[in-house]
């Protein structure tokens, strides 16, 4: 392997093929037609997933860029039926809270199209549920160690995680009952982890709606700031 020495520390040759314009046009388009077809889905068989189809979607989240690289990123898998129901009866308990008052009418008014209420059946039926937590400072040899950009990392891995979900045939709901230490204390986690994302996988129930929402076009998302020609 070809390597090289960067500030005293080793480097690795790195080399991506390259595409043609016409290819990457193609390839551009392609995947943007696969994630566009993604939709939040909160209805799900119980059918199971082969495990290491999970497993390869939470290998392909922790490829995600990390500040300084540290990974800062625990994901625990929940297939487990006891701990599920403990966890739909943790959830829905602080969702009547939320519903009940804790959320704004406007708040409430904004989820109404998606038709959420306090109900989270899905945290039972879906065959994995996948909590991320996120690491303010990391353990190495009973050491801190400092940990950088910790929810953008973790953000950014759980949008490779849902993408992942995506491609592999599955469908997810991003789900943050608030508060959600709950999640803490059922999963074990140590102090310096905190929940970030409880997400269900799964299969889709055989007859499944999702609100008729849409996305904003480029032009509402897009401010151009170019000058070469076009
Ligand atoms: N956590 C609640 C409420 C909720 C909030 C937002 I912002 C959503 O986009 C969807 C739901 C729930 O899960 O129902």
């Amino acid at each position: 392997m070809e390597k090289k020495k960067i500030s005293g520390h080793d480097h690795i040759r790195y080399e991506r093929p390259q595409l043609s314009p016409k290819e990457m046009l193609e390839k551009s388009r392609d995947f943007f037609d696969q994630m566009d077809q993604r939709r939040t889905v909160r209805e799900f068989d119980t059918r199971p997933v082969p495990l290491e189809v999970i497993e390869n979607i939470i290998k392909t989240a922790s490829t995600a860029p990390s500040g300084a690289h540290k990974q800062p990123w625990t994901f625990c898998l929940i297939s487990d039926p006891e701990m599920k129901k403990k966890i739909r009866q943790a959830a829905e308990e602080e969702e009547k809270i939320s519903y009940g008052g804790r959320m704004s009418d406007t708040w409430k008014a904004d989820l109404k199209p998606l038709g959420t209420n306090w109900e989270k059946p899905f945290l039972e039926e879906a065959p994995y549920l996948i909590v991320v937590f996120k690491q303010s400072y990391g353990m190495e040899n009973g050491e801190k160690v400092q940990h950088y950009y910790v929810s953008e990392s973790v953000g950014i891995a759980c949008g490779f995680l849902i993408a992942a979900i995506h491609q592999a045939g599955l469908v997810a709901v991003t789900h943050t009952p608030s508060p959600m230490n709950f999640l803490s204390k059922l999963l074990d986690r140590p102090s310096q982890e905190k929940p970030f994302l409880l997400v269900p996988v799964g299969y889709p129930k055989a007859e499944t709606y999702v609100p008729d929402i849409h996305r904003k076009p480029l032009e509402e998302i897009i401010i151009r700031f170019y000058d070469y020609p076009q």
